[in-house]
């Protein structure tokens, strides 16, 4: 099998995940969201929809919501149908080739907040949520001093963190053994509340990753643990996490532009903005030892710009070799990658669909795609020729298959995967697809 699914003997070395056969992996996904925040806590897709995802649109992954409320409605009391549900969707991910990233999600703190999801309303006081008043635009209500005590209290109550903790060593100890699970990013956006800028990470949220990670490693060791910098991050601070005293880290920030975010649409004179927070990015993981994932990018699909913004975003992302997750796989007129009606953005589509190496047995240099031209690019230099190098070509690009070129390499076109083995170890391998 050319891209095993099973998680076993992934890690993170060198700032890349890496497989069994000590290749790179290289995530591309879409984000399982929308109703994921609310009651029943699922959307629209079913298999076929999950199928489709490498299928139709070359994607490996998926950042799959989830929602503490949903899983510990009760303070202690875990619902396990919502656990069963949840391991159906996965069961579907696995069977299409496909890795789960688990994201315990919020927005807002909590349902306790009109338009928020995330914490159960046992977690902090219910006079928070009855003074909460909304703002105009969601983002804006984290303002709301009442939000910023509840998260407070999160940041500042042991008790609280190890309820939360106790909630993923459940998650942990359901799918430990699921083959489609490589890891969990463990809160969403963490907001600083009333803490500094700079203190925030170092002396709340490195502290809580450093509690929950373990707890959740206790039942599933060989997760690989995707770390966000605070919600700061996406207004362009730098972080200021540290080294972690564990392994196995993949840097797991967002990458929105802020306008576009306020619903101002892209102005591409931001392209560069965005390719050089990417930059940014990087080198912040690399101090980290980690690899990079980013774990949204997104934006409103009929607003100015879309088609730039998505491309600046994955070329940035190609030019750091990083992985990604679109937010999301909606059925709306909002992010989602399809039409209420569910038929296709095509435009969107045709940019998020691109082709991508999955994996690279040896140590990749570049990779670029020219959307315009179809024309993909990646050089690599071999590390063995026993196994091979996948990459992503989506049939949109290449109808009927790419043409492909290799230098160093011989190539084998499978569906809409081309598979290179190169000719000798430690040889400089460059493989370029084009439109037939
Ligand atoms: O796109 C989502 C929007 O429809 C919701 O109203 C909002 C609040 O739940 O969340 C948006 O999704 C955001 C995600 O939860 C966190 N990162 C930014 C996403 C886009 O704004």
């Amino acid at each position: 099998d050319p891209t095993p699914t099973a998680t076993p003997g992934m890690r993170v070395e060198g700032g890349f995940i890496r497989d069994a056969l000590n290749r790179e992996v290289i995530l591309r996904g879409l984000n399982f969201s929308g109703d994921h925040k609310v009651p029943p806590y699922f959307d629209f897709h079913t298999q076929p929809d999950v199928t489709r995802m490498r299928d139709d649109w070359g994607f490996n992954s998926m950042r799959f919501v989830l929602e503490w409320v949903a899983l510990e409605p009760q303070r202690g009391a875990y619902d396990r149908d919502y656990l069963a549900a949840v391991r159906q969707r996965l069961d579907w991910a696995h069977a299409a080739g496909l890795h789960v990233v688990l994201d315990m999600h919020q927005d807002v703190y909590g349902p306790g907040f009109l338009g928020g999801n995330g914490a159960p309303l046992w977690t902090c006081d219910a006079s928070r949520y009855a003074a909460f008043v909304p703002a105009a635009q969601w983002f804006l209500s984290y303002l709301d001093p009442n939000v910023t005590a509840c998260f407070d209290d999160l940041w500042n109550t042991i008790a609280l963190q190890d309820a939360f903790a106790a909630a993923w060593a459940v998650v942990a100890a359901e799918f430990a053994d699921h083959p489609a699970v490589l890891g969990f990013d463990v809160l969403n956006e963490p907001y600083l509340g009333s803490a500094s800028l700079d203190g925030f990470e170092r002396d709340l949220l490195q502290p809580f990753y450093e509690r929950v990670v373990p707890a959740v490693r206790a039942h599933a060791p060989h997760w690989l643990a995707f770390l966000e910098p605070s919600s700061m991050r996406n207004l362009g601070w730098p972080t200021t996490l540290s080294p972690f005293p564990f392994g196995d880290v993949v840097y797991a920030p967002h990458s929105y532009d802020n306008e576009a975010e306020q619903g101002m649409g892209f102005d591409p004179a931001r392209r560069q903005a965005i390719l050089d927070n990417m930059a940014a990015l990087a080198t912040e993981a690399r101090a980290l030892d980690a690899a990079l994932w980013i774990g949204e990018y997104g934006g409103q699909t009929s607003h100015a710009g879309i088609v730039e913004y998505m491309t600046a975003e994955l070329d940035a992302a190609d030019a750091q070799l990083a992985g990604t997750s679109y937010w999301h796989y909606g059925r709306d007129e909002g992010y989602g990658v399809l039409h209420e009606d569910g038929t296709e953005k095509a435009d969107v589509l045709g940019v998020l669909s691109r082709p991508y190496p999955q994996r690279i047995a040896g140590t990749p240099t570049v990779w670029s795609f020219d959307s315009v031209g179809g024309v993909f690019e990646l050089r690599f230099t071999a590390a063995g020729t026993a196994a091979p190098t996948v990459v992503s070509a989506p049939e949109r690009h290449y109808p009927g298959g790419p043409r492909v070129e290799c230098v160093g390499c011989t190539a084998v076109v499978e569906g809409n995967q081309v598979l290179v083995t190169a000719t000798s170890q430690g040889a400089p391998v460059t493989v370029r697809l084009l439109r037939r």
